[in-house]
């Protein structure tokens, strides 16, 4: 059974979020993906919500943009960790989602990652993190994750020694 669930509030999150699979994937860790909507379907969202700890299920991803109530309303039906993620909207480049996931009352958490690509892989990093404190495999895997970006960083640190910033720009086109 997948440790983590995800739920989307529309299918037309799917495609941006499509770095939280990318990186779920990546570990190798296995997920279950859902479509239901806090406003839309909401006794169905519901019912998904509660039936995920007896599923197997560890720890929640939530998915909204807008009137981004999915990971709260998850959030007041799951003892589980729910891990928000705001959809980039028309609005300041998702503000409304923003502030929608992170002003929960006190009582419901609900972790509230950034809005746009980092949400995604942010949201997956963090689920990993939450499952890794049983795990110590994946706490190694991610630790060679991290040593990884770091590598990366450095390399490209180098490369811009090497070449002056505008043949680094150049680089980049
Ligand atoms: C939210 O409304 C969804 O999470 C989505 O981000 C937004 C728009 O949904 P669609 O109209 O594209 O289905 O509930």
């Amino acid at each position: 059974m997948p440790l983590i669930g995800i739920i989307l509030g529309s299918d037309s999150d799917l495609p941006k979020i499509r770095n939280c699979f990318e990186t779920l994937d990546e570990f190798g860790v296995d997920y279950e993906i859902v479509v239901s909507s806090a406003h839309r379907s909401p006794e169905r969202t519901l019912k998904w919500a509660m039936g995920a700890e007896k599923r197997g299920v560890r720890v929640i991803i939530a998915a909204a943009g807008g009137a981004a109530h999915l990971p709260g309303v998850v959030a007041a039906h799951t003892p589980l960790p729910v891990i928000g993620i705001p959809i980039e909207t028309a609005i300041s480049g998702g503000l409304d989602s923003i502030l929608s996931i992170i002003q929960m009352p006190a009582g419901v958490p609900v972790a509230a990652m950034p809005a746009g690509k980092a949400g995604g892989a942010n949201a997956a990093l963090f689920a990993l993190s939450v499952l890794a404190l049983a795990d110590d495999s994946l706490k190694e895997k991610i630790a060679r994750f991290r040593e990884k970006n770091a590598a990366k960083i450095a390399e490209r640190s180098e490369k811009l020694s090497a070449l002056g910033y505008r043949k680094y720009i150049e680089t980049m086109k």
